[in-house]
Order: C-alpha cells, then structure tokens, then sequence
C-alpha cells in the first residue's frame, strides 16, 4: 500500500510505532522498522546520552529508516533535538507541547519533522512551521493525551491541513487501520499493540495486565491539573482519582507517579507502577513479532479495503 506517508518515510507499510517512554527502545524500534513499518526510540524523560546509544543500537541492527521520538517536557530536550541532527535521524516525531524552537534546524538538516497533534489549530500551526506531516492522537491512546476521540480529531484535521495525516488512538488491527484510511488518514500510529511484541522488553506481568484488560480498564488520571494520563486501574489509579477528588494539591499527587513507569515497565509492579495503555487493549490478546503483528493488520486491512 503506498500512500504520501510511506513515500516521505521511504517505508513499506504506513504503520508507525508510538514513541513511548520506557518502552520504545531499540529492539522494539528496529523490529518494527526491520517488519517494514516505522520503529521510533522514545525518548520520554531519559537523558541525552542514553538516547544517543539506544540510536546507535538501532543502526546496528537495521538499515531501515526509523525515528526518534521526542517528549518536548524531557529537561534535556534542548540536547536530544541536537543529537538526532547529529546522528542522521531521518525522522522525528514530538509529543507533549510545541516543536517550533527546533523546527528550522531540523529542516535544515533533511529531519522530516511529525508533530504529535491533539487539535485542528495544532495541526495547522504546525503546518506553517514547516511539519512534514501530522499524527492526530486521540484521547483512546494511552499515556499523556488530548480531549478529542480519533474519529472526531482525525477527519477534522485532515480537512485542516494539505499535509499527510497519521491517525493514532484506539488503533490495534485491521479493521482500525482501515477505518483510518477512510477518515483520510494516511498512516496509522499504533502503540498498545506493540507494547505486548515479543521484541518488546516491557515486563511480562505489564504484557499480562494489557491481554488481560478489557475496554472500560483505563483511568485518566491528572486531569485535575491539565495533564491528563491514561493507564490500566489498579491500586496507584485508585488513590491517585481518590486524592484528585479531594483536591489534593499537585506535589502531592507527584509523589505517586514518579518513577511508576519505570517500576511498572522494567520490575514488573502492576499494583503502584504506571501501566499506561490505550482504550483498545481490550483487542489486544497476544504476543507476537512485530512481523506478524503488522502482515496481519496489513491483510485484513486489505480486505476490507477492497471490499
Ligand atoms: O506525548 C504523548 N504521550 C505521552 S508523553 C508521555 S511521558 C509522560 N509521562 C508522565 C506524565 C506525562 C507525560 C506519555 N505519553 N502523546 C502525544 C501528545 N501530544 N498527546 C497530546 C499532545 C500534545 C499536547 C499539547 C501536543 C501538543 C500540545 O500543545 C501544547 C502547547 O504547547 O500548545
């Protein structure tokens, strides 16, 4: 399937791997760009160095185009944005704020530049920055999100801008990919499916708690202070919603989520870690490659497609 996306990206199959924190190392980035779709390193709140070798280990392994993604809110973004310049990363994704400040080096230096857009006037103020394209992520995707779903955002921003669309939120197979080409996207990012990969290092009793979840498992949490996170409930949610209710003051709340990535992704802590994931791991039920993960949406899609 060739649409704008896999010409810009030079990639197979229009299907891009979120960029999530902690998750998106390089084994699970180079097996998915290795499988024909995009693998993007998430840079999260890690510190420069480290995504500099995590970008190494992936030229290692593939000579396949990939990405970085970067979280604007990491402290050593300013450094991050330099490295990927400096490492010859073809693409870049960003999530969580504006991308503006390293727009004219990174098109300078031939980085296509795909802002993470959670509304129409993101996505068009992205387009007078010089975006290559834009991922329209609705609130279904896990981690840090906006207020619009996937089938309100998407169709909206495809009509906003003359630039490629990357639909992401509630994304998982066939029938999801499809629906997307149909709502004008021309791409699909996918995120919670990948986190269950065999090539993923995401602890197994994470893995577990995502087959296991079923549609209405998620809780946003942080809301009550404009940065709202989706993620499996389980006992750190629950207090978490407990003391937002009682309007506990942020440092408070902070006090529950620092590190619980970390503790949820590599020690396996499924009770106070953080478990971010989509709304659609409900239709996430086993582990597989990469491969077989993207030649399987990649059929079905087809088909219904063609139809
Ligand atoms: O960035 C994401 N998802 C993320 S980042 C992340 S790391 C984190 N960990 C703990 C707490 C908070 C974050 C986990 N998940 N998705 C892309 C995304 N970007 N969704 C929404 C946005 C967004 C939000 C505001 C993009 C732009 C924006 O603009 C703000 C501005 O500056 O105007």
């Amino acid at each position: 399937m060739k649409t704008r996306i896999t010409e810009l990206l030079e990639i197979k199959y229009p299907i891009i791997q979120g960029g999530m924190a902690w998750v998106a190392e390089h084994n699970l980035a180079s097996a998915v760009s290795e499988a024909g779709g995009l693998g993007l390193i998430g840079a999260g709140g890690a510190p420069a160095e480290f995504i500099r070798e995590q970008i190494q280990k992936v030229k290692e392994a593939t000579d396949k185009p990939f990405g970085v993604n970067l979280m604007l809110m990491n402290p050593e973004a300013d450094d991050i944005a330099r490295i990927i310049v400096e490492e010859g990363v073809k693409v870049v994704t960003t999530g969580a704020g504006n991308p503006g400040k390293y727009m004219a080096m990174w098109k300078e230096a031939g980085v296509k530049v795909i802002p993470v857009v959670a509304s129409v006037a993101m996505a068009k103020m992205m387009e007078r920055g010089g975006a290559d394209a834009v991922v329209a992520e609705g609130m279904e995707s896990g981690g840090h999100i906006g207020s619009a779903t996937t089938m309100t955002l998407v169709p909206q921003v495809v009509d906003a801008v003359t630039i490629p669309v990357i639909a992401a939120g509630g994304i998982a197979d066939g029938r999801g990919f499809a629906a997307s080409i149909m709502l004008g996207a021309e791409a699909v990012q996918m995120g919670t499916r990948f986190v269950v990969a065999k090539e993923s290092i995401v602890h197994e009793n994470y893995k577990k708690k995502v087959i296991g979840a079923k549609d209405i498992d998620s809780e946003v949490t942080g809301t009550s202070h404009g940065h709202p996170v989706r993620q499996i409930r389980n006992n750190m949610t629950r207090e978490y919603v407990k003391l937002e209710k009682e309007g506990a003051p942020f440092e408070e709340l902070e006090k529950l989520t620092l590190g619980a990535l970390r503790k949820a992704v590599v020690e396996g802590d499924t009770v106070n870690g953080t478990l971010m994931a989509g709304q659609i791991a409900g239709l996430v039920k086993k582990e597989q490659t990469c491969a077989e993960m993207i030649q399987e949406i990649m059929a079905e899609a087809e088909k219904l497609l063609n139809r």
